[in-house]
Formats: C-alpha cells, sequence, structure tokens
C-alpha cells in the first residue's frame, strides 16, 4: 500500500497537510513556536494531522532553542513564527542553528498575499509596505528561502525545503502567505520519498538504502581515500579528533567503528562530546587544543598524523585556533561534512557519509603494527574531601560523574557548565547538547525542551520498532530507551534569561533534571573581566526553588545543595535517579569559582598564546597570585575553602 492509501488521504490535500505529512514521514512529530494570526490555518493543520502536535511555547526564542534541541535529536526540527514580530524574536536562536550545523525548518506565517500586492500597512510590517525586509534578514542565516506562491510547484518547493534542512543541516526559511495554506496538491505525490543523504530514522514510507556512486565519482573517492590511507599508514604517531560534524552529518557509528578498528588514541573536542562511546579502550578525552590537560595536548601536538572527523574547528574546539596552527606541518587529515582536506590541500565535494563507509572498509589493521599507549581520561579532585566542605565546581562534576546513567542526554549552557562536563568522562550512549561556537546565554533552557519533546518520542516509536536506530547511528532497544533520562545544567545568569520554558515543560508533564549553579551572577564573565566594575556581572538573588509554583506544577520535586554532603547524599538516593517528576536542584556555589581545568589553562593560555595577547579586554584574566584578592559574594554565609 502506499503512504497516501495507509492514511487514507483525500486524492487531493491542503499544502498544509502535505507539509505536515511530510515532516511526519521523518518521524518529526512536535512543532515549537508561538501562534499568530498569519500562522493560524497552518497550525490548525498541525492538530488535524495524526500524530503531530504543537508544543506552543512560552516565548519565540526559546522555540528556535527547543527546535534546536529536538532536531540534535531527531535530524531535524521545525518551528513556525509569524510574520515580523514572531520571526524576528527567533533569529539568535536560529543563527546558533546555522553556526552549529543544526538542520531546522522555520516556517512563517505571512500576511495575505493581496495586503503584500497592495503593500497595506498592516499591523507587524515596518509601516513602508516593505513586505520583503524579514526575508531578506533572514535570508543571511538560512541555506535555502521559499516563499509559497506558486500553486503548481508548491508540494516541490515543500520537499526542497526539507531536503535541503535535513541534508545540509543548516536552518531553511520557508514563508507561506495565509491565504496560501489551502492551495490544494495531489496526496500521491507524498508517496515518493524525499531525497535524503542519510536517514537513520526508519520513515513511514521505505527505507533508504546507501547511496550509489556512478563510476567516475567513485573512482575520484577511491583516489582520496588512496591518499588518507598513505598518510595513516605511514605515519608513527596517528590520532583522531571527533569534532561537531560527526554527530550533524549521523556518521557517529562509522567514527565510533573507526575509532575501534584503528586502535589510535582518539579524543573529542567539546562540540563532539558525546558522539562516540568514551568507554572503549582507546579513547583518551576531549582535546580542547592547548587548554586540554597536559597529557591530552601531548599526544595530539606529537602526533604525526591527525586525522579530525567532522570538522569544524571552533574557537573552544581549537582554544583559539592553538591546534589549528601548531599541526600546520604535520599530516593533517581534515574530514569536513562535505570535503576533505589533507596536509592543508582542500579537495571540494566530498561526503563525510561516504568517506567514511569507505574508510571503514579499506582500512588495513595490519599495515600500522604499532603498539598506542593511552592516558588516563578521568579527572579525580586532589584532596579527599569531607562531607562538610562548601561546594566548588572541581568537585561537583567528579560526583555527578557518578550519577550519570548510560543513554543521559547532558545538557549544558555557555558559562562553566559547558566547560564542567568537559573534565568527565560519559557513560556509554550518553549524548551531550551544548552550543559552545555560538554561545547564547539562555539556550539550553530551550534546548533541553527540545531535547525532551525528542526522547519522549523516541520511546513512543521504539514502542512500534523494537530495534530502533538513533541519530547518532546506533541501534539500541526498547528497554534502553524508557531509561534515558534528560539532565539540564543551567547557570542562575541564563537561568534567568530563558526560565519561561519551564512552564511548557511542566505543561506537558515532562520530567527533567534541571541543576541551577547558583554562584550569584555571571561568573566566567566576572572571572574574565577581573578588573572592570564587577557589579555589572550581579543578578537579582531569586527565589529560584518557587518557580514551580508560579507555573502551577503538581508533580515536581525541589532541593538545595549547599555541602558536597548534600550533593553526595543526593546523588546515592535511589528514588532521586528515577526521572518520575520535574526537578529543580539549586546548587549553591561561589562567585568566582569556574572550572579548574579551564581556569588554569585559561591563566597559561593567557601568558603564552600570541593571539590572545593580541585580543584586549576579553581574555583579561587575572593572574594565579590575584585570584584570591577577587571579591567573593558567594550566597550564603559559610566561607568556602
Ligand atoms: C544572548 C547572550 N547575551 C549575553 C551573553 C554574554 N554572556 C556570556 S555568559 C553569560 C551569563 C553567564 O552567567 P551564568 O549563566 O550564571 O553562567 P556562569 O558564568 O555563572 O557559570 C552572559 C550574559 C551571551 N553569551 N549570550
Ligand atoms: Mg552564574
Amino acid at each position: 500500500m502506499t503512504y497516501a492509501e495507509l492514511n487514507r488521504l483525500q486524492e487531493r490535500i491542503s499544502i498544509a497537510e502535505y507539509l505536515c505529512h511530510r515532516l511526519r514521514q521523518l518521524n518529526i512529530r512536535t512543532i515549537f513556536g508561538l501562534p499568530g494570526e498569519f500562522n493560524m490555518p497552518l497550525l490548525d493543520k498541525i492538530y488535524e494531522t495524526d500524530g503531530m502536535r504543537w508544543a506552543g511555547n512560552a516565548n519565540e526564542l526559546n522555540s528556535a532553542y527547543a527546535c534546536d534541541g529536538y532536531s540534535r535529536m531527531k535530524g531535524l526540527g521545525c518551528l513556525v513564527t509569524t510574520f515580523g514580530v514572531g520571526e524576528l524574536s527567533v533569529l539568535t536562536g536560529v543563527a546558533g542553528s546555522y553556526a552549529e550545523h543544526v538542520g531546522i525548518l522555520h516556517i512563517i506565517g505571512m500576511p495575505p498575499t493581496s495586503a503584500q500586492t497592495k503593500q497595506l500597512l498592516l499591523h507587524h510590517t515596518l509601516g513602508n509596505g516593505d513586505y520583503n525586509v524579514f526575508h531578506r534578514i533572514a535570508s543571511d542565516i538560512a541555506c535555502h528561502t521559499q516563499i509559497l506562491n506558486d500553486s503548481e510547484f508548491c508540494f516541490q518547493h515543500v520537499d526542497t525545503c526539507i531536503e535541503m534542512a535535513w541534508n545540509e543541516q543548516k536552518p531553511v526559511y520557508l514563508g507561506i502567505p495565509v491565504n496560501r495554506v489551502h492551495m490544494m496538491v495531489e496526496s500521491s505525490y507524498l508517496n515518493k520519498p524525499l531525497n535524503l543523504d542519510t536517514i537513520n530514522f526508519k520513515s513511514d514510507t521505505n527505507d533508504h538504502d546507501t547511496v550509489v556512486l556512478n563510476e567516475e565519482t567513485s573512482h575520484q573517492y577511491d583516489e582520496i581515500i588512496n591518499m588518507i590511507l598513505k598518510k595513516i599508514y605511514t605515519s608513527e604517531r596517528p590520532v583522531i579528533v571527533v569534532d561537531a560534524g560527526v554527530i550533524r552529518h549521523q556518521i557517529t557509528k562509522e567514527a565510533e567503528d573507526f575509532i575501534k578498528l584503528t586502535k589510535f588514541p582518539s579524543f573529542v573536542t567539546p562540540m563532539g562530546k558525546g558522539s562516540v562511546n568514551e568507554n572503549v579502550p582507546n579513547f583518551d578525552g576531549v582535546f580542547v587544543g592547548s587548554l586540554s590537560r597536559p597529557n591530552v595536548k601531548e599526544l595530539v601536538d606529537n602526533s604525526d598524523c591527525v586525522i579530525v572527523l567532522g570538522c569544524l574547528l571552533a574557537e573552544f574546539s581549537t582554544s583559539t585556533f592553538h591546534f589549528y596552527y601548531k599541526t600546520k606541518s604535520k599530516n593533517k587529515i581534515l574530514i569536513y561534512p562535505k570535503s576533505v582536506k589533507i596536509k592543508n590541500l582542500p579537495f571540494a565535494d566530498y561526503k563525510i557519509e561516504i568517506i567514511m563507509e569507505k574508510l571503514l572498509q579499506r582500512y588495513d589493521p595490519s599495515k600500522t603494527v604499532r603498539k598506542f599507549s593511552h592516558i588516563d581520561t578521568i579527572n579525580v579532585p586532589r584532596q579527599t574531601l569531607s562531607n562538610d566542605y562548601l561546594l566548588k565546581q572541581e568537585w561537583v562534576w567528579h560526583e555527578f560523574s557518578k550519577w550519570f546513567k548510560p543513554g543521559d542526554v547532558i545538557v549544558t549552557e555557555v558559562g562553566s557548565s559547558a566547560f564542567g562536563i568537559n573534565q568527565i568522562k560519559f557513560p556509554p550512549r550518553a549524548q551531550s547538547i551544548s552550543q559552545p561556537l555560538w554561545g547564547s546565554s539562555g539556550y539550553s533552557i530551550g534546548a533541553c525542551l527540545g531535547v525532551l519533546f525528542a526522547i519522549d518520542e523516541l520511546k513512543q516509536e521504539s514502542g512500534l520498532n523494537t530495534n530502533l536506530n538513533l541519530p547518532n547511528g546506533e541501534t539500541i532497544n526498547l528497554k534502553d530507551l524508557q531509561d534515558r533520562r534528560v539532565i539540564l545544567f543551567v547557570g542562575d545568569g541564563a537561568f534567568q534569561i530563558s526560565m519561561q520554558e519551564l512552564s511548557t515543560m511542566v505543561r506537558w508533564n515532562l520530567t527533567p533534571y534541571i541543576f541551577l549553579l547558583n554562584n550569584a551572577g555571571y561568573s566566567v564573565d566576572r572571572f574574565m573581566n577581573h578588573k572592570s566594575n564587577l557589579s555589572k556581572f550581579d543578578i537579582q538573588p531569586w527565589n529560584y526553588l518557587n518557580i514551580f509554583d508560579i507555573f502551577g506544577a503538581l508533580n515536581f520535586e525541589t532541593r538545595k545543595i549547599v555541602t558536597l554532603g548534600d550533593l553526595r547524599e543526593m546523588i546515592s538516593d535511589e528514588t532521586f535517579k528515577i526521572d518520575d517528576k520535574i526537578r529543580l536542584v539549586e546548587i549553591i556555589l561561589p562567585s568566582t569559582d569556574i572550572p579548574p581545568e579551564l581556569l588554569e589553562k585559561l591563566i597559561r593560555e593567557r601568558q603564552q598564546s600570541k593571539v590572545i595577547k593580541e585580543s584586549p579586554r576579553y581574555f583579561d584574566t587575572p593572574q594565579s597570585s590575584e585570584v584570591s584578592e577577587m571579591e567573593d559574594i558567594t550566597p550564603g554565609d559559610s566561607k568556602h575553602i
């Protein structure tokens, strides 16, 4: 039976319905955004399509973050806003998806075409009759844009938008004038599968095969693989670094297989964290350029063949590009999502999925016979600590590493948590969601909501398929999926920016763990700019734990953690391990405390790096001796050690 027959669709359906079915075929079942006059008929179609749901966010910016988080779990997210006011509110979120290679379909409900043609001064316009202005603004942060006007080809336009967002892993802008929502198309067009590069989710239509290459293309790939293998076989100290492109382009399984097959020392960048199993014997930790732990830095710096999979090579993955410059003279094999660079020689139009598939087929382990030594990746605090110590970041991350479970999805925020999480080893199948390149404060709460919806769907889907393919390339079974918890670490500063979205979590009975790091303001900034007026990094101290009353939650738990003993008691509590309710845990930390790895390395970096010395204020970090002189406005009475 065809898709249209299976779903008993009318012969002709509206383009809005067509769009909903196309998303449903990809198992994209939750749509984010806020209603507005110009998108209302479209939202009605979402409600009318079986299996689709409208999340209904508390504000637009958060909806864009949620869409981003959802997409990172499922390969694509869909966001609907209204003309002007709504669409402009999501720009920071959409730009973040652009920067971080996250596929998003952003649909904008536009005023009717007649109003546009007559240039009427409708509400939500700039009052100058320009109806293209917002489209123009958005076009620089989209890989493709389309306004749906043409009734004959509108279904093809919709297909192209979805294919572009999925294949390019970037935002796509799709404007639908409110009077165009009901353009009619043949439902049978839905029977033809979309043209997607990779599809790791079983669609309702059918499974897609691996891409078949023509002879010439196949030959070109063989040539490049020969070059890569030659470099690898002739090197003595190869290492693998996994960057963000691996998870975004859904080749985590291939990356992990390559790591296992080669046995080379392997690392992830902060943006690549969570994309490969950190428990394979040759996983050696997080590579953060010169901010890396000394033994990590030494291994990568002394390698004569650095293979970077899924390159993005952003600032924090390279620590201000140290890695990039230092390795200039070595055999660098940089595999980008759509190109390859071998020793600085670029080769365009090579898809990472195919490169990895061929590398796995052709790599011969017997040609690299050397045994590699590996390093201890676990960061253990230097002292044994008693329970009455007040908390410091260093200990927080160490304690949490004992509490994480396989499959956990850990969302962290720009600020200290995104750095802290890199200090610890993840359990198998744990996934990390953060935004280290774009770094928009407040992202994590919205993203956490998106992840919660995605996990909720993945659990339901697992009821249909006993074995389910996840976006990280793994196949897991029903039981594993039921156990996946969603854990958010968010700074108090970021919390004050985006906390409305907790209300959406409550509304949908979603059950995340939210760990709020209360250090009385913007600590990383306070630390880096210690010579300027510190009060600008302060925030109003809220009664955070009362928030669920405001949002009308019924099933929730709150805790305040002040000492190491409090933390240890919480993580050993068996009932706390089960994510059966929404939880907010306020963790009290000193105001100038940031993860020590970051602190110490930043100081050293600043002393050594020419790039940083040339950059005046941002990297104005204190010298070690100055740290103790910094004002400490720790919430609570007692002194931290
Ligand atoms: C949208 C946005 N506005 C401002 C900033 C600058 N900024 C960087 S971190 C930060 C807040 C950090 O405070 P918090 O979330 O409490 O994290 P902490 O540094 O205390 O760990 C801000 C405002 C930003 N990154 N994004
Ligand atoms: Mg803070």
